[in-house]
C-alpha cells in the first residue's frame, strides 16, 4: 500500500536541499516492528526547553536535555540561537529567525503533551515575542523563565535590548517562576543589589511586575544564598560557595531541574529546593574538559563508583563465554 508520501522542503540559510525529503505515512506492515512486541512503556513527563545551543555542551539546550534526562523526564527542544563557543567563551551568536523558532514550537505542540517549559537564551526580541505567543497558545501550567542576558564570562550579549525590555514587560507575567542572577535581577527590578536585603527587595519588585514567583540567585555573592519569593513568603536558601571552576551552565541546569521537578508534580518550593541540591552536587562533581571553566556532571547520580580492588565475587551464572571453564 502506497500511503501518503509528503514532501518537505527545507529552505534554510544554506539554501533548499537538492533532494526533497520523503516522509512516508505508511503504517507498519504485519511482520514488521509492530509485531515484535506488544509492550508499551509508560511515557515520562515531557519538558520543553527553549534555549540556545552551546557546542561545548556545558550550557544551553545540551545542559537542559541532560538535566531533564537525569530527572527521568523526556526533553524536547526548540533552538533560539546557535552560539559559537568553547569552554573558553562565546565567539559568535547566530540567532534563529523568529519564524523558524515558531515553526519548531508549533510542530512540537501539535504532537506531544508538554508538562513544563524552561526558557533560556532568546537571542532577540522577535524570538521573545514568538515565545510569549506560544505560551498563550500552549496553555502549559509550569513555565520556568531563566532571563539569560549575557554569557557567564560576560563577554557576549545573549539577547538584544528590545528583548530584555520585552522579558520585563511580557514574559515575566507568563512565568510560574523566574530565575535571574544578581545582574539580571538588577535590570528586571531597576534596583542596585549589594546585599541580601536588596536581593529580597528585587525579588518583591519582580513579582510586582507580574511573575508568580522568583528565585534571585546569589551564586556570585560572597555567601551563596538564593532568595525565593513566591508572592507570599520569602525563603533564603543557604549554600556554601563552591570552590569549583567548573560552573559553566549552572544557571541553565538549575532552571531545567526546577522545570523537571514541576513536571513531575512537585510543588514550587520543593522543586526549587531539590533543584538547588541537584545543581550544587553537579557543580561539585563537574569536570575540566577544556581550557576554560568546565561543565557540570549532570549524571553524577548514575555514575557508579569503580569496584574496589581486591578479591571479587565471581558470578556463577551468566558468565561471559570466554570465562567458562571449558573455553581454555
Ligand atoms: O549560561 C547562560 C547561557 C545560556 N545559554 C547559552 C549560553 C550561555 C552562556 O554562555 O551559551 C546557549
Amino acid at each position: 500500500m502506497a500511503g501518503h508520501a509528503r514532501t518537505f522542503r527545507f529552505a534554510g540559510s544554506r539554501g533548499v536541499l537538492a533532494q526533497p525529503v520523503q516522509f512516508s505515512a505508511v503504517p507498519f506492515q504485519r511482520g514488521g516492528r509492530e509485531e515484535l512486541s506488544n509492550h508499551v512503556n509508560a511515557a515520562p513527563p515531557i519538558v520543553l526547553t527553549i534555549a540556545g545551543f552551546d557546542p561545548s555542551a556545558g550550557a544551553g539546550i545540551a545542559a537542559d536535555l541532560k538535566t531533564i534526562a537525569a530527572h527521568n523526564c523526556y526533553g524536547v527542544a526548540a533552538i533560539t540561537a546557535l552560539t559559537v563557543q568553547s569552554t573558553q567563551g562565546v565567539k559568535f551568536v547566530h540567532d534563529t529567525p523568529a519564524a523558524e523558532l515558531r515553526a519548531q514550537l508549533d510542530v512540537l505542540l501539535e504532537d506531544v503533551k508538554i508538562a513544563a517549559i524552561k526558557i533560556g537564551m532568546l537571542g532577540h526580541r522577535g524570538n521573545a515575542v514568538v515565545v510569549a505567543e506560544f505560551l498563550d497558545r500552549a496553555g502549559v501550567a509550569n513555565i520556568v523563565l531563566d532571563p539569560v542576558m549575557k554569557s557567564t564570562s560576560g563577554d557576549a550579549d545573549l539577547i538584544d535590548a528590545g528583548g530584555i525590555k520585552y522579558i520585563g514587560e511580557e514574559l515575566l507575567k507568563r512565568a510560574t517562576v523566574v530565575t535571574p542572577n544578581i545582574a539580571e535581577a538588577e535590570i528586571l527590578s531597576g534596583l542596585s543589589i549589594k546585599d541580601h536585603a536588596a536581593m529580597e527587595a528585587a525579588a518583591r519588585k519582580i513579582v510586582e511586575r507580574g511573575a508568580r514567583a522568583v528565585v534571585v540567585k546569589g551564586g556570585h555573592m560572597e555567601k551563596a544564598i538564593d532568595v525565593l519569593f513566591d508572592g507570599t513568603e520569602v525563603l533564603r536558601l543557604g549554600g556554601d560557595h563552591l570552590k569549583s571552576e567548573n560552573t559553566h551552565g549552572s544557571g541553565c541546569t538549575f532552571a531545567s531541574a526546577i522545570a523537571a521537578q514541576l513536571a513531575c508534580g512537585r510543588p514550587l518550593r520543593e522543586a526549587v529546593l531539590l533543584a538547588k541540591a541537584y545543581v550544587t552536587k553537579a557543580i561539585e562533581k563537574g569536570f575540566s574538559i577544556g581550557k576554560g571553566p568546565g561543565p557540570l556532571d549532570h549524571f553524577y547520580r548514575v555514575h557508579q563508583e569503580p569496584p574496589p580492588r581486591g578479591v571479587h565475587e565471581v558470578p556463577q551464572h551468566g558468565m561471559h563465554p570466554a570465562a567458562e571453564p571449558g573455553a581454555h
